[in-house]
């Protein structure tokens, strides 16, 4: 059964939300994807929303952009964590769904992360998953250690083509 469940506002959104999906894949966390419009098909999306607790998900990742109200609607139906994905949008620059995710009202929480965080968000939601995950939690952990030596291989790298070393 799928752990995660990432939801989307449209298409245009894919090539951010394909970082979470990326990512839970690295760590073989099931999940399941697809695209509801809160705004444009609000029936549909309320069946989706609704039913994601017996669907056996234990968080979700929302992206939307504009005015963004997927992942505040999706906090609202859905009793465990929602994360949220604010797009960069044409004309406001994502600041607009940014805003629009994080200004939710007490009582009604949804984690942001950066405009166009896909990553972190796959990332925040294998997290949440590994405080009762232990073998998940060596998964990240392990990674963060490969983080770690990538950026120790570039400062090596550095210093080979003769740049001063920070002290
Ligand atoms: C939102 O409106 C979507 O999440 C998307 O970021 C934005 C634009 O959607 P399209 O006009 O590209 O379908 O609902």
């Amino acid at each position: 059964m799928a752990k995660v469940a990432i939801v989307m506002g449209s298409d245009s959104d894919m090539p951010v939300m394909s970082k979470a999906a990326d990512f839970l894949e690295e760590m073989g966390i099931d999940f399941e994807m697809t695209i509801i419009s809160a705004h444009r098909e609000p029936d549909i999306f309320f069946e989706w929303a609704k039913g994601a607790e017996d669907r056996g998900v234990k968080v979700i990742i929302a992206g939307a952009g504009k005015a963004a109200h997927l992942p505040g609607m999706c906090a609202a139906l859905f009793p465990m964590p929602v994360i949220g994905i604010p797009m960069k949008t044409s004309d406001l620059g994502g600041v607009d769904s940014l805003y629009s995710i994080v200004q939710m009202p007490s009582g009604v929480p949804v984690a942001s992360v950066a405009i166009n965080g896909g990553q972190n968000a796959g990332i925040l939601a294998a997290q949440i998953l590994a405080s009762s995950d232990a073998e998940l939690l060596q998964k990240l952990k392990d990674y963060r250690e490969t983080m770690k030596d990538s950026v120790v291989k570039k400062a090596q790298k550095l210093d080979e083509v003769g740049y001063k070393k920070y002290e």
